[in-house]
């Protein structure tokens, strides 16, 4: 087992209560009582994470609220020598967010202006119980969890990143999907005067920025929604105020700024396959053996590196989450459907 999916009827409120109070840096708890006393961190790293040098951020108060109420630490790796927190600096300053341009700094240089407050999110499709939702009324009747996840971008670099987010199964089981639905289809917004990423001529992407699952991977444990990262709102390079994550599958499928998820009955066309359907599939499940036409997936870049310490590590099958996700896959040819 490579990391342990704590269902909430597993989880006692001796086992998260301690995490929340030493981690929460938005509530003062004084008396700390009960701090270790029978808190049982087999098969979880040590809660080390202290997030009091990350830059707040300024979400509004219902979000502040939900985070003071995450449930920390709800799934993390199980190796914390080898998966060690990217700093808070290298995930909100190497970015890809091509709405935002293409280079790695672009999102941090350029999003910070995007208008996040207000917020909707359409919610349509093969479902009875659809419609356009506040980002509050979206999110807030889901318990938010802390999801330490590795990020393996289809470029060959990764990085370890703490989520705060929401499942998203219980999203779409609150949506209510018809019999008809097989897939769900989300979008990023489309404001060319607020990304000039949309605004450029040269912009390989026909906007929206779309992306896909099947419904079981949408249905997947360990599939979230994130509205935050490292004990603090998403910052705008992120994908705020609301982006998908999806652990075991190459970066480009957690599409980010979602305005809308979709049940539908086909597959959807996602943007990076429409662009270079024989580099880019609809499935994008991280695959050390299936390499890219123009390099190798055999290996990968973790950050933080550097010239003299490049910190190349073999890539793992389904981004090292087989173990949870591959029945999801049984019998299909990973080569034909990458
Ligand atoms: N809307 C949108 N979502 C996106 C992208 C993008 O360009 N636009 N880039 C994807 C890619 S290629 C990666 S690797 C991840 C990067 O997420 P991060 O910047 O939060 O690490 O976002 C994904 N989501
Ligand atoms: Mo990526």
């Amino acid at each position: 087992m490579l990391i342990k999916i704590a269902k909430p009827s597993d989880l006692r409120e001796s086992d998260v209560t301690p995490e929340s109070i030493y981690l929460s840096r938005r509530r003062f708890l004084g008396g700390v009582a009960g701090v270790g006393a029978g808190l049982a961190l087999s098969g979880r790293v040590k809660a080390s994470e202290d997030y009091s040098d990350v830059p707040s951020g300024d979400a509004p108060a219902w979000l502040d609220d939900k985070i003071s109420q995450t449930r920390w630490r709800a799934v993390t790796p199980a190796d914390p020598n080898k998966d060690a927190l990217a700093p808070f600096d290298d995930a909100s300053g190497y970015n890809n967010f091509y709405e935002f341009g293409t280079g790695k700094s672009d999102p941090a240089k350029r999003a910070g202006s995007l208008q996040t407050e207000p917020w909707s999110v359409v919610v349509d499709g093969e479902v009875n119980n659809g419609g356009r939702f506040t980002l509050e009324d979206f999110a807030s009747p889901s318990q938010f969890e802390e999801r330490i996840y590795r990020l393996r971008c289809v470029e060959a670099w990764s990085m370890v990143i703490p989520w705060l987010g929401i499942s998203l199964s219980e999203v779409i089981r609150r949506a209510d999907p018809t019999s008809k639905a097989k897939y769900v289809r989300f979008e990023t917004l489309v404001d060319p005067e607020q990304m000039p990423g949309q605004r450029s001529s040269f912009a390989l992407i026909d906007w929206p920025y779309v992306e896909g699952l099947r419904l079981d991977e949408a249905m997947h444990p360990l599939t979230i929604l994130a509205l935050g990262m490292y004990g603090r709102e998403l910052p705008n390079q992120n994908g705020a105020p609301l982006r998908l994550v999806v652990p075991w599958k190459y970066g480009f499928k957690s599409i980010k700024s979602i305005v809308r998820i979709s049940l539908v009955e086909e597959q959807p066309v996602n943007s990076w396959q429409l662009l270079a359907p024989n580099e880019y599939g609809f499935y994008a499940n991280v695959n050390p053996e299936v390499d890219h036409p123009r390099w190798s997936q055999a290996t990968e870049r973790r950050l933080p590196n550097s010239l003299f310490s490049p910190n190349n590590i073999d890539t793992r099958m389904f981004n090292g989450y087989a173990d949870e996700v591959a029945e999801l896959y049984a019998g299909m040819d990973l080569s034909v459907h990458y």
